[in-house]
């Protein structure tokens, strides 16, 4: 298909707080046009903090090609709207904008945050008529079940992964990418840290001191590094970006790129992840994972965390639902037990990887989000024909 014949759609973008909005953008879009032969413009409205995940952009362009997608600052009045209006988060699009959506009778779809709860299954691809400019409006909720929009996975996700993990030369030159020394790395425990300042880190830290084996902790750039530093006070410094204690080696990485931080997952043993962009990449590195919902009022993200739990381990022996939840507890709640749990946990690391994997594969044999969206808006096309 040439490139003027290919569909063309709007995926609007408005950066709230951290990266996991710009971050699930960025993927969709490339992937809708890698996989699904779209003509893609993303407009963002805070290009600045969106370079930190697109780091090719310039931060003072209007508008830039960058892998095949057109990233555009936030509209102005006179922009005509594509065929297809992908609105993620509810970002709210410019008045005149849907004026005119009105008017071209475009696709109009509201992309959701990620949520495992049971009543994402009803309220997926229902209508909002809108009154004031007479267009309707169309939830689509990602999700783990096929009554959902399902997860965002690149095409060759599971191969490239598969890949990297069978060759040792892949790996000896990510971990010489990283500049973390490989002898270090090779017989420990390697686990990627990436949370909220929430996290119950200094129980981690104790239960790790207290195993035979070694461990690299790898922190990823993040918000948690000011709190952080109280916990590895008394760590010996071995150079700017490393730490040790005991059995203990630190590594404080810089923001990777999406396609680094990948594998830093897959090339770890255990990983602590948040949000929603990096909880889905932790499924498919197919290693156990724990995952830090983003702090919500009235303890609502512990129900998300709760909801998460009895979707994923719905597979599960007692054995691991019981771990997985201690563990869970542990990190996102205050414990008395938490060391204690954390230390089960580590133990039953073989375990909990060998089901990771087995949850991947599942989550796997569903269709991808970008092909539901794709199939979706195609449907609510032909409709208004
Ligand atoms: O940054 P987050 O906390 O984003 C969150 C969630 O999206 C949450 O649902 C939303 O309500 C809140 O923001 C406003 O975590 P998340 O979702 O994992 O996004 C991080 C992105 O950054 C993800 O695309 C992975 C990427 N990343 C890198 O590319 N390199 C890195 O080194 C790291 C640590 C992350």
């Amino acid at each position: 298909m040439s490139q003027s014949d290919r569909p063309c759609w709007d995926i609007f973008c408005k950066i709230v707080d951290n990266y996991g909005d710009i971050g699930i953008c960025w993927r969709l879009s490339q992937q809708l046009v890698n996989e699904h032969h779209v003509n893609v413009r993303l407009f963002i409205d805070h290009l600045n903090v969106a370079s930190k995940i697109i780091p090719l952009l310039n931060a003072n362009g209007p508008l830039q090609y960058i892998h095949g997608v057109a990233v555009c600052a936030w509209p102005t009045a006179d922009t005509l709207p594509a065929k297809v209006v992908i609105e993620t988060f509810s970002c709210q699009l410019p008045e005149s904008y849907v004026a005119r959506m009105t008017e071209l009778q475009s696709v109009w779809i509201n992309l959701e945050y990620l949520s495992a709860e049971i009543w994402v299954g009803d309220f997926h691809a229902k209508p909002s008529p809108q009154a004031k400019f007479n267009i309707t409006r169309h939830f689509f909720f990602p999700g783990f079940t096929e009554k959902t929009g399902g997860l965002i996975r690149e095409k060759n996700l599971m191969s490239k992964r598969d890949e990297f993990l069978n060759s040792a030369s892949q790996q000896t030159k990510f971990w010489q990418e990283l500049a973390v020394d490989q002898l270090i790395v090779k017989n420990s425990l390697k686990i990627s840290l990436f949370c909220y300042p929430q996290a119950n880190v200094l129980p981690l830290v104790s239960a790790l001191i207290s195993q035979q084996q070694n461990s690299t902790l790898f922190i990823t750039f993040n918000d948690t590094i000011t709190t952080l530093s109280d916990i590895f006070a008394d760590f010996k410094q071995i150079n700017a970006n490393t730490l040790t204690k005991e059995n203990i080696t630190i590594f404080f990485l810089p923001f990777l790129s999406q396609a680094h931080y990948d594998r830093l997952l897959w090339a770890c043993d255990l990983n602590f992840v948040r949000g929603e962009d990096s909880w889905i990449r932790a499924i498919w590195a197919s290693k156990a994972f724990i995952w830090q919902p983003y702090l919500q009022t009235e303890a609502t993200h512990i129900k998300k965390m709760q909801a998460f739990l009895d979707l994923y381990l719905s597979h599960a022996t007692k054995e691991i639902q019981t771990l997985l939840t201690n563990a869970y507890l542990a990190w996102s709640t205050p414990q008395a037990n938490a060391e204690v749990n954390l230390i089960d946990f580590i133990h039953a690391l073989p375990k909990l990887n060998s089901y990771a994997a087995q949850q991947a594969d599942r989550f796997a044999g569903q269709t991808d989000l970008a092909s539901n969206l794709h199939s979706f808006s195609e449907k609510l096309a032909k409709n208004k024909v």
